[in-house]
């Protein structure tokens, strides 16, 4: 089951179920609930609920509604060379500083950092963007998990951690500036609910960038290719720190362009997960 958050023509924000293609809105609860996206997430029956809420109505083409990024109030937090594609990039990339994330591949303790707060979050089709004081940028194609209060998984989405290379690799105590800036993350197009979602090694993370209508790059990877669980990213995020809201995390890239490949403006980045859909993007 999949659900999404989305912008009516009116202007109305409403929570709906995606079946075949069309959003199917789900009644609210007035002051009691549910009325969020995530008052469905975290309920103690998600699929349950939604299917008590959902009209008896023939739904709206997903094409005819604006689809906003599944997030309300999470922050959201990133994980980081979970992959050995990620680790030999950034070995490459940072000189001075490449044993670092050897060490971090293979410590208990995984890289965890604050990606960005909702308003720095876009959704499908909006555009992302590449900091104006970088030359060498790329898009993350990451699994990202949607955790409730309770640090339990609830759903999956699709995440893209915009990443400024040339920050990164000067001096890894730049990350905040090279992860973290307007526009710099992506979510969406909708949450699949986790009791739906296919185990790791049936799912394919594909990323595919396109420029001027020819395809630039394009990159596969499987997500049992992860060298980390989903549990244990998600038990050292909740360490000495608690998420009333939720919170969002994504697990890391397992794809990453050639060294000589940047983002330019206008590029469109389409990054497709097995069961969850496709999230697309261009970059200003
Ligand atoms: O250490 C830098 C960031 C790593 C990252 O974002 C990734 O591996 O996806
Ligand atoms: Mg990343």
């Amino acid at each position: 089951m999949q659900l999404c958050k989305a912008r009516l023509r009116t202007g109305e924000v409403e929570v709906g179920v995606v079946r075949e293609g069309r959003a199917y809105f789900l009644r609210r609860g007035g002051t009691d609930g549910p009325n969020t996206l995530s008052d469905f997430l975290y309920a103690a029956d998600p699929a349950e609920l939604v299917r008590s809420r959902c009209a008896d109505d023939t739904g709206v083409p997903l094409d005819r509604v604006q689809l906003l990024p599944p997030v309300d109030q999470q922050e959201v937090w990133a994980a980081g060379v979970t992959y050995k594609r990620s680790r030999e990039a950034r070995e490459r990339e940072s000189a001075g500083a490449a044993r670092f994330y050897d060490l971090v591949y293979n410590a208990a303790r995984p890289e965890l950092f604050l990606k960005a707060t909702p308003r720095r979050v876009v959704g499908p089709g909006a555009a992302v963007r590449i900091r104006r004081d970088s030359r060498w940028n790329v898009p993350e194609p990451e699994l990202a998990l949607v955790v409730s209060p309770q640090m339990k998984i609830v759903g999956y989405t699709i995440g893209n951690d915009m990443s400024s290379r040339d920050i990164e690799g000067e001096n890894p105590l730049y990350l905040p500036q090279a992860k973290v800036y307007d526009g710099s993350c992506s979510l969406g197009p909708v949450v699949t609910l986790a009791a739906t979602m296919p185990p790791p090694e049936h799912v394919t993370i594909r990323l595919t960038i396109t420029r001027g209508g020819a395809v630039v790059f394009e990159g596969s990877t499987s997500l049992s290719a992860m060298k980390r669980s989903f549990e244990d990213l998600v038990s050292w995020l909740g360490r000495e720190n608690s998420f009333p809201d939720g919170v969002i995390l994504l697990t890391g890239t397992g794809i990453v362009p050639p060294d000589h490949f940047t983002l330019e403006r206008g590029d469109d980045i389409a990054i497709d997960i097995t069961n969850i859909g496709t999230l697309r993007n261009w970059v200003e």
